[in-house]
């Protein structure tokens, strides 16, 4: 199929410069930070009956990560277990820590990757300061964080690369190769934001500093923890023999059936998936250059049905360390955040404010976690800024059948109703703790949403679920002097994410209450079938407001709100 010498190995493309940033023991950190006792201690984090990882005390003493839970009593006896069954702690501190980074990027090539790992493309920032390089001082450098503000940034030494490096040894005379004076920035970037993120949040983590994704997750694991490594893959030997060395599982983007498929062929026998004997130390070298592997013939091995076209050519660059994959774009802002819990029947009002307060702070708390970012204007150090304000807030909830209900309507039982209305600026006040916010927005916004839900005053409530959401986001929106606006250029681009105030909306159920306890959807929940048209704008809130709501809509100013 391919005209071209059937091995010829890929084109390589190596002008970017990629960092990648795996926090050590993640899970484990996030226990550590809460109670700095246990950073003394052998510490695992269990799911279940296995522990989901451990800290590096414990590595020293034979645990390891995916270890059951019995087989790491045995080998450390004074092992602390910690239940890590609840995401949550995991899930929010991985959006601090994104956040931090993120921050520092500047075209917003920041990509997370599940909760520990963040991708970050800093060619622009690296190719910004080796054009402002003074190669007469490079011992002390000053490298540029912003290309606006010449203050922004911090000194380094430039005559050695930072942290580990694999590959050849360097030599003064590579300040004459882009690709080195790229990567040599790109090793002190990443050496700045690894100590800032510790001093700043409390979490150690690991780097990779390479021309592209895989290269640079690869090198990141080469010396754990609490260390970065830059491969100078500066010839193309030197990134092959830097591949060669890899278990071809141990190759991102590969995957585990590819790597089952690659060594049945190479050994020539059929490799169980299941069985043990897959877990033979194939390397790369011995597939690449197993007379037999070519782009073709990868293609014909992997391809078939199902799969992915041009999986050979790609398998064959990866096994050359050659990954033209781009680190994508970070999300600015997600497009509403919602809290909702399930109950067996909430019935007095003094439950169900109690229950609102509760949804209220988990609200206000993840808020602060999504929308904050650091403020690196602001004066005094440790500042943040919303980088997105929230214009409505949603109320829903679902009553269980009541004898009286079913009489009443029929259609009304197990449905969704929702009320929305415009979110009162106070719980932007980050001078405010987070409960009194809550209380705050339960008297003045909740229970009286709530009780327009309810216009017979002697109905019976009996809940099954409360449901509170923010949406309709504006970047950089308010009263913001410093003009978030311009770091968050993107304002939402789809207009369907907008609510349209005042309509009371009957959705029938999605099946979504069998979760327990406490979910959360950030980009994906769907409330109402949203029509596209554009509304006119109400002259006082600004709101887009479908014509048949605009006379309630109205009232409702009129009211006072
Ligand atoms: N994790 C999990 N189950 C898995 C893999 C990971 O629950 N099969 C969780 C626990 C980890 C976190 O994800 O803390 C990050 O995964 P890592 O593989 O990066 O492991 P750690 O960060 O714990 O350790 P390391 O220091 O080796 O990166
Ligand atoms: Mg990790
Ligand atoms: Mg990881």
């Amino acid at each position: 199929m391919m005209d071209q010498p059937a091995r010829k190995p890929p084109k390589r493309k190596d002008d970017r410069v990629i960092l990648q940033f795996d926090y050590d023991c993640f899970y484990a950190q996030v226990f550590e930070n809460r109670n700095p006792a246990l950073k003394s201690r052998p510490v695992g984090v269990k799911q279940k009956n296995i522990l989901a990882t451990c800290n590096y005390n414990a590595r020293k003493l034979g645990v390891g990560k995916l270890m059951l839970i019995s087989e790491a009593k045995k080998r450390c006896p004074h092992l602390v277990l910690i239940d890590g069954e609840d995401l949550t702690p995991f899930r929010d501190m991985s959006k601090v820590l994104f956040n931090f980074l993120r921050s520092h990027s500047w075209n917003n090539k920041a990509e997370r990757l599940g909760f520990d790992e963040v991708f970050m493309d800093v060619t622009d920032i690296v190719d910004y300061n080796m054009f402002c390089l003074n190669r007469g001082s490079m011992a002390d450098t000053f490298f540029y964080l912003s290309n606006k503000d010449p203050e922004q940034g911090f000194g380094c030494d430039l005559t050695a690369v930072a942290g580990c490096v694999v590959g050849p040894p360097a030599s003064s005379a590579q300040l004459e190769d882009r690709t080195y004076v790229r990567l040599l920035l790109g090793s002190h970037l990443a050496q700045y934001l690894r100590l800032k993120m510790e001093a700043d949040f409390g979490y150690t983590s690991t780097c990779g500093i390479a021309t592209n994704k895989l290269l640079s997750k690869l090198a990141g694991s080469c010396n754990k923890p609490r260390n970065q490594t830059t491969l100078l893959g500066l010839k193309e030997e030197d990134v092959i023999e830097f591949m060669d060395g890899h278990n071809t599982r141990k190759v991102p983007g590969l995957g585990f059936k590819t790597a089952q498929l690659l060594e049945s062929h190479v050994l020539g026998r059929h490799i169980d998936a299941d069985s043990h004997s897959f877990d033979s130390s194939l390397t790369v070298r011995a597939v690449r250059q197993h007379p037999s592997i070519s782009p073709g013939s990868l293609e014909t091995l992997l391809g078939g049905p199902g799969a992915e076209r041009g999986v050979g050519a790609r398998v064959w660059s990866l096994l050359h360390g050659v990954d033209h994959t781009e680190v994508k774009e970070a999300n600015d802002i997600p497009s509403q955040i919602s809290i909702e819990d399930t109950y067996k029947g909430l019935e007095t009002i003094p439950q169900i404010t109690e229950e609102l307060h509760k949804l209220a702070c988990s609200l206000v708390r993840r808020m602060r976690i999504d929308l904050l970012v650091p403020d690196d204007d602001a004066d005094s150090p440790g500042t943040q800024k919303w980088i997105a304000r929230p214009k409505t807030l949603r109320r829903s909830i679902r009553s269980w059948p009541t004898r009286q209900g079913a009489a009443q309507s029929q259609s009304m039982n197990f449905s969704r109703v929702s009320r929305s209305g415009p979110l009162p600026n106070f719980i932007f006040d980050l001078g405010t703790g987070i409960d009194g916010i809550a209380q705050q927005l339960v008297a003045e916004a909740l229970l009286p949403l709530l009780r327009r839900l309810q216009s017979d005053k002697r109905h019976k409530w009996n809940l099954q679920l409360l449901n509170i959401c923010v949406a309709n986001m504006v970047a950089g929106a308010g009263d913001d002097k410093t003009g978030a606006g311009r770091d968050i250029a993107v304002m939402f681009k789809k207009q369907d994410e907008v609510l349209r105030p005042w309509k009371v909306m009957q959705v029938s159920d999605d099946g979504r209450d069998d979760r327990p306890g406490e979910v959360m959807f950030e980009d994906s929940e769907i409330d109402v079938a949203w029509d596209y048209t554009a509304h006119p704008l109400c002259p006082a809130c600004g709101h887009s407001i479908p014509p048949f709501a605009m006379a309630a809509h109205t009232r409702y100013h009129e009211l006072g709100e």
